[in-house]
């Protein structure tokens, strides 16, 4: 097709409505700009990536899955689909007070599926469910504890520990040749729109959160020189942009745009809600050059046997600017009555090979080399 001249392009994507995807296209400086070499790369094919692909996501897809736990390689999604999955989510509570997470996750056995995901050319991302700081409890203790984690609290030493932990779990997770270190997506923190964690909303203000964003990335960028993370933002579902930005720490703290959604599809929910959600996270990130995804999302049981293309893509691939996010994370298969991806048998795993033939969506063998 003959190209039509720029200004004709403009005048025609803003009669559609669509995003200008032109080479004036600006991308957002990093947050880490003394990130090492693999993350800038990362961040860069993020961003070439964006309206090419959409990568699929596992939590502790190399774990554990329904009726086997901690074999060499082995992945549900695998199992049903011949193809791995393209980013693998973790997760870091109760470090460095037991050998493994909440979910049964073994701290070292993690670092070696990391590093396996990784060597097969996945991204990597990372949330973590901190215990609450003042009553010890669990991450859904929601006992009000970020003032006093914040500089001048009385636990703020604590959590410097807490950060340091996390920076030397960060350091020491190397792959490739020649060896390094491996970059990862994290995600401390999320869901904070909602009030069930001691870090959402109603148990400190926004200015607080904001505060212990800020200083969590300057601890583990400064103080800790950690220089293989990418950080992402992701509240829970919200209505508004104003409410998405509520606790946002500012364009210089954030990298991903993300959300958490899995309200749109439970019963009762309106899967079409999700399109509208992610155009809105899309406006919102292609004005700051940020990249953005859905970094959790899921219909617990799969209770839907074409749920993977009829609804989840479909209401991704129902708006331009909705079909933009780099990748979308179902969560974990934790028990025969909680998991979100299918396993051999499930009455969805034929609809989500096509899911996994989509043009648009992409597994580990599908994409570019992510780091170089
Ligand atoms: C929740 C459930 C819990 C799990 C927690 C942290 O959604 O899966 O079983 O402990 O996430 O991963």
């Amino acid at each position: 097709m003959k190209r039509l001249p720029q200004f004709a392009f403009l005048l025609l994507a803003g009669w559609l409505n669509l995003p200008t995807m032109t080479a004036q296209q600006s991308i957002s400086p990093m947050v880490d700009t003394m990130a090492d070499s693999r993350t800038q790369a990362l961040y860069r094919n993020l961003h070439g990536l964006q309206g090419k692909g959409i990568m699929f996501g596992h939590q502790d897809d190399l774990a554990y899955g329904i009726g086997w736990k901690e074999a060499k390689l082995r992945s549900d999604v695998a199992d049903v689909s011949g193809s791995f999955p393209a980013v693998y989510g973790w997760e870091l509570s109760k470090l460095g007070k037991q050998s493994s997470n909440i979910d049964t996750v073994d701290f070292g056995k993690m670092r070696k599926w990391i590093q396996a995901g990784y060597e097969m050319g996945g991204m990597i991302t990372i949330c973590w469910h901190l215990d609450n700081p003042v009553s010890g409890g669990d991450a859904w203790d929601n006992t009000p504890a970020v003032p006093a984690i914040l500089p001048g609290g009385e636990l703020h030493s604590w959590y410097q520990g807490q950060l340091d932990l996390i920076a030397e779990f960060m350091l020491s997770l190397e792959g490739g040749s020649p060896k390094a270190h491996i970059p990862v997506v994290f995600r401390p923190f999320h869901e904070q729109s909602g009030g069930w964690f001691w870090w959402g909303t109603g148990h400190r203000s926004p200015e607080q959160y904001q505060q212990l964003w800020r200083f969590t990335v300057e601890y583990l960028r400064d103080t800790k020189g950690v220089h293989n993370l990418l950080y992402a933002y992701s509240p829970d579902v919200v209505n508004s942009k104003e409410q998405y930005l509520m606790d946002y720490p500012g364009d210089a703290y954030v990298d991903v745009l993300g959300l958490d959604d899995y309200a749109d599809f439970r019963p009762g929910g309106t899967p079409e809600r999700l399109t509208e959600r992610l155009r809105m996270l899309g406006e919102i990130a292609m004005e700051r050059g940020k990249l953005f995804a859905l970094t959790e999302t899921g219909f617990e049981l799969i209770p839907q046997h074409d749920w993977w293309t009829a609804s989840l893509l479909r209401h991704i691939e129902a708006d331009p600017i909705a079909s933009r996010i780099s990748w979308m994370l179902v969560w974990r298969n934790g028990r025969p009555d909680h998991y979100y991806a299918p396993f051999p048998g499930h009455p969805s795993a034929a609809d989500f090979i096509k899911f996994r033939d989509s043009p648009s969506v992409l597994f580990v063998e599908e994409l570019p080399d992510l780091y170089k």
